[in-house]
């Protein structure tokens, strides 16, 4: 199994490839991740992982070696609805990084002005069964309505089988949505498939939904470099455009299969945005517009 919530998981290459591909400048990598250290921000005491500590640092080690200029930071479920270790990242990323939040209903206004002013400029809702409990579908709406005059947008994670049943709710949550990983596809079944066009029906239908083409390290059955997953994230950055991101998904977490090298990641984006314009609508104009347009 590719996937589990392990303890101590070190998930990431430790030695990645300079891709031979040069990202346009100012390209964006909208999906990472900062874990700890957990001697600063520990982890959430009600996480189902608890991966070893990524830091900052890394993070922006590997912005520069793989030829990026800037990181979109999603808090990951192992620091639960403490953003700390966020905002410190972001803080610390001299404007280079926004990031995405995970909120209680309840956070005070002041709060929240708070993580704006660090560069949260979103809301992450998670459904994966092995990452978290499930929250009441009520608290999310409210979580939603109380970042809306700040102009933030929503991230959801779920597993394809899901679709179906959160399609409705989907529906309910006002301004952009953004869907993790492509809704998670099999890719063992051809882009043809109904499960898939589904997803892509949903996108055709909400104008405000938009998708990350990324995790071909998750989603693979064949491993690298996950041609299986290639025609899933071609078939969508065609389609629209406008409302795709790309994202490395460092520090990989509860990866166990193999180690994903991010260069090779890098190096697969012309295969499945074959254009330059393609290119830097995925890895600069789409990105700007979510997370920089201030
Ligand atoms: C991802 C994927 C995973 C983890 C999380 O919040 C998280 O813990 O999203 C995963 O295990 O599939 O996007 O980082």
């Amino acid at each position: 199994m590719a996937e589990q919530a392990k303890d101590g998981v070190i998930s990431w290459h430790p030695n990645p490839r300079v891709p031979a591909y040069v990202p346009p400048t100012g390209a964006v990598d909208a999906h990472c991740h900062v874990f700890g250290p957990a001697s600063l921000f520990p982890f959430a005491p009600e996480r189902k992982y608890t991966p070893g500590d990524a830091s900052k640092d890394m993070l922006f080690a590997l912005r520069d070696h793989l030829g990026f200029s800037r990181n979109v930071i999603v808090q990951a479920t192992c620091h639960g609805r403490d953003n700390r270790a966020l905002v410190d990242a972001l803080r610390a990323s001299d404007a280079r990084a926004r990031g995405v939040a995970s909120i209680a209903p309840d956070i005070t206004d002041v709060d929240l002005q708070e993580l704006h002013d660090a560069g949260v400029r979103g809301i992450r809702f998670n459904f994966v069964k092995r990452l978290v409990d499930a929250t009441p579908r009520e608290l999310l709406q409210a979580s939603a309505a109380r970042v809306q005059h700040l102009g933030w947008h929503i991230v959801v994670y779920f597993e394809a089988a899901d679709l179906v049943e959160l399609k409705p709710f989907l529906k309910t949550l006002p301004g952009i949505i953004v869907v993790d990983h492509m809704g998670r596809p099999d890719v063992g079944k051809p882009v043809s498939h109904p499960d898939f066009q589904a997803f892509v029906k949903l996108m055709g239908d909400m104008p405000n939904l938009w998708t990350k083409v990324s995790c071909p390290e998750r989603l693979t059955i064949a491993g690298p470099p996950y041609k299986d997953v290639l025609p899933f994230q071609a078939y969508l950055i065609k389609h629209f455009p406008d409302r795709v991101l790309w994202g490395t998904d460092w520090p990989h977490p509860n990866m166990v299969s193999h180690l994903p090298d991010d260069g090779l990641l890098t190096d697969l984006i012309p295969q499945i945005a074959p254009t330059a314009a393609s290119q830097h609508a995925l890895l600069v104009d789409n990105p700007m517009r979510l997370y920089w347009a201030d």
